[in-house]
């Protein structure tokens, strides 16, 4: 058994946690030789209800969690972390204008990178979760100048499972036999999901899906708005957001970063841009990337015909707005 590691959850007393913290204690994303120590970050108001939720964690009787945390103090959450999944942001209400849920949500993650910067191990690995997802892992990256900037990502890994249970369910498989679906960009309904690359695992062989579809209007239509819009769609019917499928994503994306991907396998992350498929440098895009020693590496040279570059361009031209948005709101 390693020592215990301290695992970051903000946003701990929300749904999305609730559903985060089982998978955490049971040893589902750091592996089952790994004891955490969990710090659960939430705001004063909530820490009564967070109060609760340590209660269940203790009645989990599960023997990796050790020490459990709750605090509505920044230092003491980041404190020695090594993994900090930053779930807590500011909600849409109803009338607010993109730009007030941006600039509340910048305040948010200035304080958090600062802390992470002052308190948090050097290769601490933080997975940004609160919307918008991307640009407050760009701000949070920003804050914290003495972490690499590597070591902050933004989750699309929901997007990607739900356009690989998509792809699968038209193509009548097994989801795990659909690989290599793409998320591009934004988690946003600009975000593009491309089947370009993946394949199928058939019976009588493994196929590249667009030709196993052999519907190029479904694949770059129905397909593509339903992805886009999956999250709106669940919270018709739900009248809440995603929950359980995001804290899986969650866990998803950050087990494969601990314990890398498997050969010829790729996953779509929020990572800042190198300039990779003249991606502008400096916003958080989420590209396929394979993972080997908690390092990722943007998978390079996969061909984008017209309609995927126009696509890219859209996505990338939101992360752009958004970066001068939340640079403003910082500025004044
Ligand atoms: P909830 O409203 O259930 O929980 C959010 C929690 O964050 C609350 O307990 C709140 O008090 C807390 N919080 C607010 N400000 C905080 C701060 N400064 N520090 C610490 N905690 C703070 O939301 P939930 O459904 O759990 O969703 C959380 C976030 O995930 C939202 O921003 C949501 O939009 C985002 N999502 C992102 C997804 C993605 O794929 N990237 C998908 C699912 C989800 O929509």
């Amino acid at each position: 058994m390693s020592e215990p590691i301290n695992v970051v959850v903000t946003g701990a007393a929300g749904q999305i946690a609730y559903s985060l913290l089982y998978q955490l204690a049971a040893g589902s994303v750091f592996g089952p030789e790994q004891p955490i120590n969990l710090r659960l970050l939430d705001i004063p108001p909530m820490m009564e209800v967070l109060k609760g939720v340590v209660m269940e964690l203790e009645d989990l009787a599960l023997p990796l969690l050790r020490d459990v945390l709750p605090t509505d103090e920044p230092a003491a959450a980041f404190k020695d972390a090594a993994a900090a999944f930053l779930v807590g942001a500011m909600p849409r209400k109803q009338g607010m204008e993109r730009k007030d849920l941006l600039s509340a949500n910048v305040k948010i993650f200035k304080v958090q990178g600062e802390a992470l910067d002052k308190y948090a191990r050097k290769d601490v690995k933080v997975l940004v979760v609160g919307n918008p997802a991307n640009t407050n892992a760009l701000i949070c990256s920003h804050y914290a100048p003495s972490i690499p900037k590597e070591n902050f990502t933004a989750m699309t890994r929901l997007d990607q499972n739900r356009a690989q249970a998509a792809l699968a369910g038209r193509l009548g498989v097994q989801v795990d036999k659909v690989e290599n679906v793409i998320i591009w960009g934004n988690h946003s309904s600009t975000q593009y999901p491309d089947a370009g690359q993946a394949t199928v695992a058939l019976p009588s062989g493994t196929k590249p899906v667009p030709a196993a579809i052999n519907d190029d209007d479904w694949l770059n239509g129905t397909f593509l708005e339903t992805i886009q819009k999956r999250g709106a769609a669940v919270i018709a019917a739900r009248k809440m957001s995603s929950a359980m499928s995001a804290a899986k994503a969650a866990g998803d994306h950050m087990r494969d970063w601990w314990t890398g991907t498997k050969p010829g396998q790729w996953v779509s992350m929020g990572v800042v841009s190198d300039g990779s498929y003249g991606i502008p440098k400096d916003i958080v895009f989420s590209f396929p990337v394979t993972i080997e020693n908690k390092t990722f590496k943007i998978v390079q040279g996969l061909p984008l015909n017209d309609f995927a570059k126009s696509k890219l361009d859209v996505t990338s031209k939101e992360l752009q707005e958004e970066r001068a948005e939340a640079t403003d709101v910082l500025q004044k």
